[in-house]
């Protein structure tokens, strides 16, 4: 399960190939709290404490999952992922689940296993969005020295088999951003009726077309990111609430110059729990890149 493993390439402050071969300094937590308050800012401005078990350890690399009552998937889902690389740590980012899905993980976090300290949970308490998750779980990354920060949904649809491949990639091909990816050879959907593969496919190809994206899925929340490129192209500033988060991030990346590799994966619809997929994120979606769009036509004329 481990083997293959390889040393993480340095990170530069420039896109592309040249790599300095230097650590970010990190910043860490006490370590002698088992509950730690961060304060820290909230989506759209407000301020919120974010209590983040486990927060101080230095992480190399982190995975970050948002869960809204995922209980049937969170613990096949964690054990997939620390199995999957001994560098990886996980940041559980829960708003408020009903199901004990922040318990399972903060039990955990507090219990026997040697994996133990390498699983963090941030528990917001309450529902504030699937994109202000990621980039709150990205905040704990970043401050605990991760040089990569992956995200991907609990779900099972981004299955943790994938994960070792998406490293090799960032690390062989040295790739500021990485995406498993269902529209590369060799990726797919299982499980999903026509009328799925129409819209996400018909969206994705849109979004793709529209904003001119270097990448064929652009919609997917399967992500491996470099920190620079997450620091400099202002992911953390985005203010949506749900998926539009995808391919607004992707924009920035793309007006940057960054690398951007794909892995195919095949993405499977899942089998436990209920989607969290609602109108008015696939609203906003469609406004979001309405305007990015309006923008990108009116930054070429100029
Ligand atoms: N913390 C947090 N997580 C969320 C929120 N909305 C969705 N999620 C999580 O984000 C991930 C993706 O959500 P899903 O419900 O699987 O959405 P989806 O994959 O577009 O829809 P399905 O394919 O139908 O499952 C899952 O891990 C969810 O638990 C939210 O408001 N807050
Ligand atoms: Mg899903």
């Amino acid at each position: 399960m481990n083997e293959g493993l390889f040393p993480l390439p340095g990170v530069s402050p420039q896109f592309g190939p040249a790599r300095a071969q230097t650590m970010p300094e990190p910043l860490i937590e006490p370590a002698d709290h088992e509950q730690n308050t961060i304060a820290q800012n909230a989506p759209h401005g407000a301020s919120s404490a974010i209590s983040a078990t486990n927060s101080p350890a230095l992480m190399e690399m982190a995975v970050v999952v948002p869960t809204l009552n995922e209980r049937e998937n969170i613990q096949p889902l964690v054990q997939g992922v620390l199995a999957s690389d001994p560098r990886l740590h996980v940041i559980i980012v829960d708003d408020g689940s009903a199901d004990g899905t922040a318990q399972w993980v903060r039990d955990f976090a507090a219990g026997a296993s040697s994996d133990a300290s390498r699983v963090h949970l941030i528990d917001r308490g309450r529902k504030l969005g699937y994109a202000s998750a990621v980039q709150d779980g990205m905040r704990l990354a970043l401050k605990n020295g991760a040089r990569w920060i992956l995200q991907m949904d609990a779900d099972f649809s981004h299955d943790p088999k994938y994960l070792p491949a998406i490293l090799k990639k960032m690390a062989s091909d040295d790739f500021d951003l990485v995406i498993g990816s269902r529209y590369v050879p060799g990726g797919g959907t299982r499980n999903w009726g026509i009328d799925r593969k129409i819209i996400s496919g018909g969206a994705n190809a849109l979004a793709r077309a529209l904003l001119e994206l270097p990448a064929r899925d652009c919609t997917a929340g399967f992500r491996c990111w470099n920190r620079e490129l997450i620091e400099k192209s202002g992911v953390l500033d985005v203010k949506v609430q749900g998926y539009a988060f995808l391919f607004m991030t992707l924009h920035r990346c793309a007006r940057l110059g960054a690398r951007v590799g794909e892995v195919p994966i095949i993405f499977v619809d899942r089998q436990y729990g209920k989607s969290k997929m609602s109108r008015r994120i696939v609203v906003e979606a469609v406004r979001v890149l309405w305007r990015l769009w309006w923008q990108h036509v009116r930054r070429k004329d100029v």
